[in-house]
């Protein structure tokens, strides 16, 4: 039994169906975007997971990715630009019962608000962050973003952009995720399986999700031709316990579009919640019963 709800949407109830996750809200993307897949891989990762909505709480930053929580039923929160991290550790600190999601685009989480994630994966609150990485800053029409390929010509890159772009899996990896993979809208069932396994993670979970800009991204990214260019991390073999590997494998980032789970602590470390509630109980005032 869920620990807040007693109405007939339990976990125990086979009720909630994708359908009971999705808003009435008509999404604004572009047609063509890949985050339509997300939202809907998502709905039915949810309704695999079968928390009910008002026991989710779902925060992102300020993008056209971070709209998706207004996408779904959850108790949504459109933050700030790259602040979606911080809020969504706060929301998880004060009301550990509710299954918390972060969302954001790759601007809003390794550019402005790249500073977060580090300190959130080493405090390893039990959330999931999905990032909808486009390499391109979607709502503002187009810049160069922190994943935009070395060279990428923008409007705020005339010339070619001239850094190395950021390696998501890798940058979570190297800091100690407990749970990171990559997905692709263009393998729904892979996608919606991998971020149901984030939810049930134990612990800080990172879902990169190579969601492509139809109006300003790279036209060799876009939907069309992602499915061929997929390679699945289970047909190739990989055992997501093995870290070292799934770096190796992290580097060909921007490379091959490796899809699947990387990386799984076999043993998940006490989350941030646990050690609370564990200092909470040890610091707790021993009371006898006699009050004298
Ligand atoms: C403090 C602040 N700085 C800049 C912006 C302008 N801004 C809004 S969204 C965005 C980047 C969007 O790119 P991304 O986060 O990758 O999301 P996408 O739109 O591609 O999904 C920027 C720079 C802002 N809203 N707030
Ligand atoms: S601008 Fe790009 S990221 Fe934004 S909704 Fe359109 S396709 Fe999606």
């Amino acid at each position: 039994m869920s620990a807040l709800c007693d109405c007939p949407h339990t976990p125990e109830s086979p009720a909630l169906t994708a359908k009971d996750y999705r808003s009435g809200l008509k999404p604004i993307w572009c047609p063509g975007c890949g985050d339509y897949g997300v939202v809907t891989a998502l709905y039915r990762a949810l309704a695999s997971i079968g928390r009910p909505p008002h026991e989710i709480s779902f925060v992102s930053g300020i993008g056209c990715s971070s709209r998706i929580p207004g996408y779904t039923t959850a108790y949504g929160f459109n933050t700030l630009h790259g602040r979606a991290l911080p809020i969504a550790q706060g929301i998880k600190m004060a009301r550990p019962e509710l299954l918390v999601l972060a969302a954001g685009g790759d601007g809003d989480g390794f550019s402005i608000g790249g500073g977060h994630v580090p300190h959130a994966i080493r405090r390893n609150p039990d959330l999931t962050y999905l990032m909808m990485d486009n390499q391109i800053y979607g709502l503002t029409k187009g810049q160069v973003s922190p994943t935009s390929p070395r060279g990428t010509v923008t409007p705020s890159s005339l010339y070619g952009s001239m850094e190395e772009p950021v390696n998501p899996l890798l940058y979570v990896l190297a800091y100690g995720a407990g749970f990171v993979a990559q997905g692709a809208p263009a393998d729904m069932e892979g996608l919606a399986n991998m971020i149901e396994e984030a939810i049930r993670y134990p612990g800080f979970a990172f879902v990169n999700v190579q969601s492509p800009c139809i109006s300003f991204g790279d036209p060799d990214s876009q939907l069309k031709l992602q499915k061929a260019k997929l390679r699945k991390l289970s047909a190739e073999g990989h055992d997501p316990t093995n870290r070292l590997r799934a770096m190796e494998l992290a580097q060909e980032y921007g490379r091959t579009l490796y899809t699947g789970v990387f990386y799984r602590n076999p043993e998940p470390p006490p989350t941030y919640g646990d050690q609370i509630k564990a200092l909470q109980q040890k610091l707790a005032p021993v009371t006898d019963g006699d009050s004298n």
